[in-house]
């Protein structure tokens, strides 16, 4: 664990939670705030989804106890008996200073004519067969809100494939794909040999298509360059040296609108739009197609001249890129941020680019996705994982099982097979393998229970084991000391078999469930999961039982590892 991740002090008063972690920074947690973030199976379906509906929290909620656990989880009961469970890398990830939050922002990173030298780029070989290459592009049209792309086969139909390789396409009136080039009676400018200044497509749909690709099929004409300019840069710098006109774009919307024989639309947004806090959100331009404008008598004239200005600075030369594109080049540009233009074209020659409009969304899911996975991996690759795993058996597992007449290891072994005769799945015997798993990490003697200590392994386990785990791996760990309760409360064979080490760690936990405890265990994800897990565990007590090594169950936990693109939860 990073020293970052680790608690200083503890502090409870007003209402909350004051957290001093190592390394200096503060944060402070309100007690509804983690109570409404509690991740139980109670608060959290498996699938991350909330159970707990925030509403319903009562105002005025306060601990009854709060401390930390042995592998260092803040750890709180609640007024009605509910107990919820932090790991202090998780409260240091949602920490609310400002401090925290400003740091977690993303910002643009705005550009002018200067980064010519270094467009953001990438071939399409490489992205279309490498995760790490698509990742840096993506990043790439993120942070800098267009990139190019090289080596794009020049045959019709292209342009898609690459929006399929992080996205959807936005398929309009003008199709799912369109074909840029002069044609007679274009119903569209762009689709003759005019240039075309600074714009976003579409101005007039809402919502309007948050990404634009354009990929070049032939380019024998003179002209036809394209431009680039960052409307997010341009719209910081006129709220920089003309905030009046600054605000006047920003609060006064423009209805643009497109009209051909069989389309009718039309859409108002201010040129510059703004989010909750202020910041530059979307650009909306273009020369074009805005209709009639419609303002205030006293604002008719100061508008005009406000957007005289937006449009000149879009236009400075300090602030354009420009670039020819070849046949099998392709640029895709964040439409609500970037604008694209084009210097016209003569007649003589061929020039077919291939465009379609898709959306920030599926590019950001992708990309998120892909950060993710990076992440887990980065902390540490399955194979580790699992190799860790058996370091810990094999370092702590010949102790015994205390009062049993197997060692720990021999009883998940045993519990494993039990699984696999039982047809049990991959993610089960999983489970089985390490259902004990939280008696070998933590540091508390073996033989607690002898001595009154509940040592609550089940929950040491499946905290570590929710680190690497599907969720189809982890409840049934973590719910089969409950499974025990719940079992002896409807089962009266069951209770009758337990072996009297059992019985004795039993009342330290509970005693039998109520009928109302059962009914609510039932209800648990993965409850079913958990009882079957629970009598693999009875049957594992065989002194002297065969069963195969850990090798053998490698594959079962591979098949559970959240890292596993087959892994279904
Ligand atoms: N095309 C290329 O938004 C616009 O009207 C620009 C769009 C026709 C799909 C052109
Ligand atoms: C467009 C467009 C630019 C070009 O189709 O929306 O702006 O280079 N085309 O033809
Ligand atoms: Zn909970
Ligand atoms: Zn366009």
């Amino acid at each position: 664990m990073l020293p970052r991740e680790q608690i200083g002090l503890l502090k409870q008063a007003d209402g909350r939670l004051t957290i001093d972690w190592a390394d200096g920074h503060h944060s402070v947690f309100h007690y509804i705030w983690l109570r409404d973030n509690c991740r139980c199976p109670q608060c959290r379906h498996p699938n991350g989804q909330r159970l707990l509906d925030t509403a319903s929290i009562p105002a005025g909620i306060a601990p009854t106890q709060l401390g930390q656990s042995q592998n260092k989880e803040v750890e709180i009961e609640w007024a009605d008996g509910h107990r919820s469970r932090y790991e202090p890398a998780w409260l240091r990830a949602h920490c609310y200073s400002a401090a925290a939050r400003a740091d977690r922002r993303k910002t643009p990173r705005l550009w002018g004519a200067d980064i010519a030298s270094r467009l953001p780029q990438a071939e399409y070989a490489a992205i279309a067969s490498d995760d790490g290459a698509l990742r840096d592009w993506l990043a790439a049209i993120e942070a800098y809100g267009f990139a190019l792309l090289y080596g794009v086969p020049a045959r019709p139909g292209m342009v898609i494939e690459v929006v399929k390789l992080f996205g959807y396409v936005r398929e309009t009136n003008y199709g799912p794909l369109f074909d840029v080039k002069s044609v007679v009676n274009p119903n569209n400018l762009a689709y003759t040999g005019l240039g075309l200044g600074g714009h976003t497509d579409n101005p007039y749909r809402d919502p309007t298509p948050t990404l634009q690709l354009l990929h070049c099929l032939s380019s024998s004409t003179d002209g036809g360059e394209n431009t680039l300019v960052d409307g997010f840069r341009v719209a910081e710098r006129l709220r920089t040296t003309e905030p009046e006109n600054f605000a006047l774009l920003a609060q006064n919307p423009v209805r643009f609108q497109f009209q051909d024989e069989d389309t009718d639309l039309s859409a108002e947004f201010p040129l510059i739009g703004l989010d909750a806090r202020g910041a530059v959100a979307a650009i909306h331009y273009n020369s074009r197609s805005p209709a009639p404008f419609e303002l205030d008598e006293a604002l008719v004239e100061p508008f005009y001249a406000a957007y005289r200005a937006f449009v000149g600075l879009l236009a400075s030369p300090e602030l354009q890129i420009q670039f020819k594109l070849a046949p099998g080049d392709l640029f895709i540009v964040d439409n609500e941020r970037v604008l694209h233009g084009r210097t016209g074209f003569s007649a003589a020659g061929q020039r077919h680019l291939q465009g379609c409009y898709a959306d920030r969304e599926g590019l950001r899911s992708r990309l998120a996705e892909m950060n993710r996975k990076r992440q887990t991996l980065g902390d540490i690759m399955p194979n580790d994982i699992i190799q860790e795993i058996f370091d810990a058996f094999a370092a702590h597992g010949d102790q015994l099982y205390v009062g049993e007449p197997v060692s720990m290891t021999e009883h998940m072994l045993q519990a494993a097979q039990a699984a696999e005769q039982d047809a049990a799945s991959p993610t089960l015997v999983a489970a089985a393998l390490l259902h004990d798993f939280g008696h070998l990490i933590h540091d508390l003697p073996e033989d607690s229970a002898e001595h009154g200590i509940d040592t609550r392994h089940e929950e040491v386990g499946a905290a570590f084991l929710a680190r690497h785990f599907v969720p189809a791996v982890v409840e049934p760990t973590r719910l089969h000391v409950a499974a025990k309760r719940y079992l002896c409360a409807v089962d009266p064979a069951y209770l009758a078999n337990l072996s009297p080490a059992s019985i004795l760690s039993l009342k330290l936990q509970g005693g039998p469930h109520t009928a109302e405890e059962a009914r609510a265990f039932e209800a648990l994800p993965f409850a079913a999961e958990a009882a079957r897990l629970r009598r693999y565990d009875d049957a594992a007590k065989i002194a002297g039982g065969q069963t195969p090594d850990l090798e053998h169950y490698r594959p079962s936990l591979a098949a559970g590892l959240k890292t596993n693109p087959g892994s279904s939860q």
